[in-house]
């Protein structure tokens, strides 16, 4: 019977000149799960490795040592495989990929084109955040306080005509296919956040401007709570949508115009922030609510989006907080239609759920139920309807930057954008001296002139290539598809590949992944799915988030701070199995972050000394049945520890065992040194390599469970005849061991407080004394 397939996925890295101790906490101690597999033999295990090449660094990084983004990242890809190769990590190097090779690109720019065809790459104008000094485009996760994360300038808003990925028409999907994942929850609600799916209605207003006929415009809000409409005091309309109705005749008074302009100066974070005040002007129009004719305010401020919902919204100030500050600070009416438990709410909005009062037809009734009944009713006056909102946007994929991969499209002036077609990929990114900027903020490559002017696929007239390049996210959302066939010429990877590999068991990478990369990746993987290239539709079955290495002074480590551990240093000084296998001690391999110890490290490297030592001595003959016992019972424990990612709990259970073998004189036999060495194999790969040679290629030992259920009776110690613990051993343990499963006990210890005992009292599987 053939073995199934185990690809054993870890977030590739970005060479950035150097492996820092966080690569080597996530690749050398994934490496002990990996070789556990294999000795399993139940699997084939790949522990692919790659780079993901393109990106920004390098060009900053080219400019200051004076040299180009391609020789730059060669050196740091070289001068890193050499370090992931002292890791001693059983990678399989032969499937390395590199997104910067036009081998791997070429099959980047055929998923562009595939998702052109299938109507999920477009090309429109957006609002995009642009950095003056990088003069590129920035994700808003690349802006931080205003300013690029890169060079510390101020962000400004631009629109630009960009290449986007239709993100959105996968939102339920994207949503709804958590559900099914073995990813922690923490993950699942980062992403469920992101997309942000709300459902509601969408609720029509009839507005009354001065100057202007009754009849003559209509406004929208969007909300989650219909139940609500009758506690609608006012409606707000966002500055963009201001801009709009200006733009389209509305003579809006001069104070109202001035406060629409200088509220789009403001960027989204500040007008959003809770607790600030809340500013905005009566914009003089009147909405008239659906249900009741009445007229209410229209006023315009800063804390409704324009980029949300229909970017208006009902004020229900009794009920959301927001409102309520703002008709608190601008003297509105604020009305109660929800009942609360207690008095009417004074000084906050009540925000729980309820029953619904001051609401003509549907006092008494529930809040879920009001909503769809209210929903319902506007339905039927042609005055709303139901309607599900996201937060997610489209994925701008654009970048004007040269170290990325080419958008293989032309422009061509009678036929407009045209695909490259399939047979001419790659579009070879051009070796460029000046890789800069041009000043005009156009992409580098329109200076490379040559490369720039092509003949039109279409009608072989003069046109221009594309200048632009992809985010590299959109390198980073495929490349495990690679992994399953990266040598492939034909296709991205071979369907029969990709069916013995994907999707992939398990991911470990970094919480900072939580939402983009992962969103991307299960982006493209249904897109592909959707065009018949990938026959399912989630990529990653479970993922698991890394722990993350604090400096010794428990901050993140970084150089201003001097708190940075240097793993060369550490496998110069300790060798790589001590600072791998301290890496895994240091605590539970997921979701926890752990500050560095120096003097952690020294205590690992004694122990693998010990373990030499051990090995320097004759075997015995004579099988110890205590060993034997603690050796299945490590091995146990070890067994069910790792495919867990409890590496640390896995290696105490080593140091315990050798602790009792150390008991026992070190009195091994052949086999029972080869077990132990077999326990200790994935954890220190060079040492017991160098002790028993092929170790690796040996399959992990079983444990004999009868052995084990013998072993477990609980004994009763007392010190000075009182009771103060109990220890677990076999019934016809020696009273050498019980003593020394004595002295582990806490209680115990507290009470002989470091002192040995002047008698001991032992009836085997009964009762330990010990008389101080
Ligand atoms: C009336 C209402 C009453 C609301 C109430 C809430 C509570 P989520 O869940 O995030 O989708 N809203 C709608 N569009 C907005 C925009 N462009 N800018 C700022 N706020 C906006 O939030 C939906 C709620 O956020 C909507 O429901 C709306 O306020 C507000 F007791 O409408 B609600
Ligand atoms: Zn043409």
């Amino acid at each position: 019977m053939s073995r199934k397939n185990y690809m054993l996925l870890i977030e590739f890295p970005y060479p950035s000149g150097d492996l820092h101790i966080g690569h080597w906490y996530t690749f050398a101690v994934s490496d002990i799960l990996a070789r556990y597999l294999r000795m399993k033999g139940e699997y084939e295990v790949m522990f692919p490795i790659g780079f993901d090449a393109f990106g920004l660094p390098a060009e900053n990084a080219a400019i200051k040592h004076e040299t180009t983004p391609a020789a730059w990242t060669e050196q740091s890809v070289e001068r890193m495989t050499a370090q992931l190769k002292s890791m001693h990590a059983s990678f399989d190097w032969d499937r390395m990929v590199n997104t910067s090779h036009p081998d791997y690109y070429r099959w980047t720019q055929w998923i562009f084109l595939k998702l052109l065809e299938q109507k999920l790459a477009y090309r429109a104008s957006t609002v995009v955040n642009w950095c003056p000094k990088d003069k590129t485009v920035l994700a808003n996760e690349q802006v931080t306080d205003g300013l690029c994360e890169r060079c510390d300038t101020p962000v400004e808003q631009r629109e630009l005509e960009q290449w986007m990925f239709k993100t959105t028409a996968f939102a339920d999907e994207l949503t709804d296919d958590l559900e099914d994942l073995d990813w922690t929850e923490t993950i699942k609600s980062a992403q469920r956040n992101w997309i942000g799916r709300s459902t509601g209605a969408r609720i029509r207003w009839a507005l009354r401007i001065p100057g202007m006929k009754d009849d003559e415009s209509v406004l929208e809000t969007f909300t989650t709570r219909a139940d609500t409409l009758f506690g609608a005091t006012f409606v707000v309309i966002s500055p963009e949508l201001g801009k709009k109705w200006l733009s389209t005749g509305w003579e809006a008074p001069s104070h109202v115009r001035a406060y629409i302009e200088e509220a789009l100066g403001k960027r989204e974070l500040d007008r959003l922030e809770g607790g600030k005040e809340k500013t905005g002007v009566d914009s003089g129009a009147a909405a008239v609510h659906p249900l009741t004719g009445e007229t209410v305010p229209v006023w315009v401020a800063d804390y409704v989006l324009g980029s949300y919902g229909t970017g208006a919204i009902m004020a229900v100030p009794a009920h959301d907080q927001r409102d309520w500050d703002f008709a608190k600070a601008h003297n509105l009416p604020i009305v109660q239609v929800i009942a609360s438990k207690d008095k009417a709410p004074t000084d906050r909005a009540f925000e729980d759920e309820g029953a619904l009062i001051n609401s003509p037809g549907y006092d008494g009734m529930p809040c879920d139920l009001a909503a769809k009944a209210i929903a319902k009713a506007l339905k039927e006056k042609g005055m709303g309807r139901p309607e599900t909102q996201y937060k997610l946007r489209d994925w701008v994929l654009s970048r004007q930057r040269y170290w990325g991969c080419p958008i293989p499209m032309v422009k061509c002036p009678s036929c407009g954008y045209v695909p490259v077609p399939e047979d001419n990929l790659p579009v070879k990114l051009p070796a460029l001296e000046d890789f800069k900027p041009a000043d005009d903020g156009r992409s580098p490559l329109a200076k490379a002139t040559d490369w720039l002017s092509v003949k039109c696929p279409q009608c072989g007239e003069k046109a221009e290539r594309e200048t632009d390049t992809m985010d590299t996210f959109v390198d980073s959302s495929w490349y495990f598809l690679r992994y399953a066939d990266p040598k492939n010429a034909k296709t991205f990877a071979d369907p029969k590949y990709l069916k013995e590999w994907m999707p992939v068991p398990l991911y470990i990478g970094g919480p900072e992944h939580n939402t983009m990369h992962l969103l991307y990746a299960r982006f493209i993987t249904k897109a592909l799915h959707a065009g018949g290239h990938l026959s399912f539709k989630e990529p990653f079955t479970a993922r698991r988030n890394h722990s993350v290495i604090l400096g010794a002074d428990g901050n993140k480590m970084s150089k201003s701070r001097g708190n940075v551990v240097d793993p060369d240093h550490e496998v110069a000084t300790y060798g790589a199995d001590t600072v791998r296998m301290y890496l895994a001690f240091m605590g539970p391999y997921s979701d926890q972050t752990m500050p560095w110890d120096p003097n952690g490290i020294v205590g690992l490297h004694r122990f693998l000394k010990r373990v030499r030592a051990l090995y320097e001595k004759e075997p015995v003959k004579e099988t110890d049945a205590d060993i034997e016992r603690m050796l299945h019972a490590a091995t146990k424990k070890i067994s069910a520890d790792i495919p867990e990612l409890k590496y640390n709990t896995a290696i105490s259970e080593l140091m315990k065992t050798l602790n009792g073998i150390e008991e026992h004189s070190s009195a091994l036999t052949k086999k029972q040194r080869e077990r132990f060495l077999l326990l200790l194999a994935p954890f220190a790969p060079e040492l017991t390599e160098e002790l028993q040679k092929g170790i690796h290629d040996e399959t992990w030992p079983e444990y004999d469970a009868k052995l084990l259920r013998t072993a477990i009776v609980e004994v009763p110690v007392q010190v000075n005849g009182v009771l103060r613990g109990h220890i677990t051993l076999a019934p016809d343990a020696s009273e050498t061991d019980a003593l020394f499963a004595a002295k582990q006990d806490e209680g115990v210890q507290r009470h002989l407080a470091d002192k040995e005992p002047r008698k001991v009292i032992y009836l085997p599987g009964k009762l330990l004394n010990l008389v101080v």
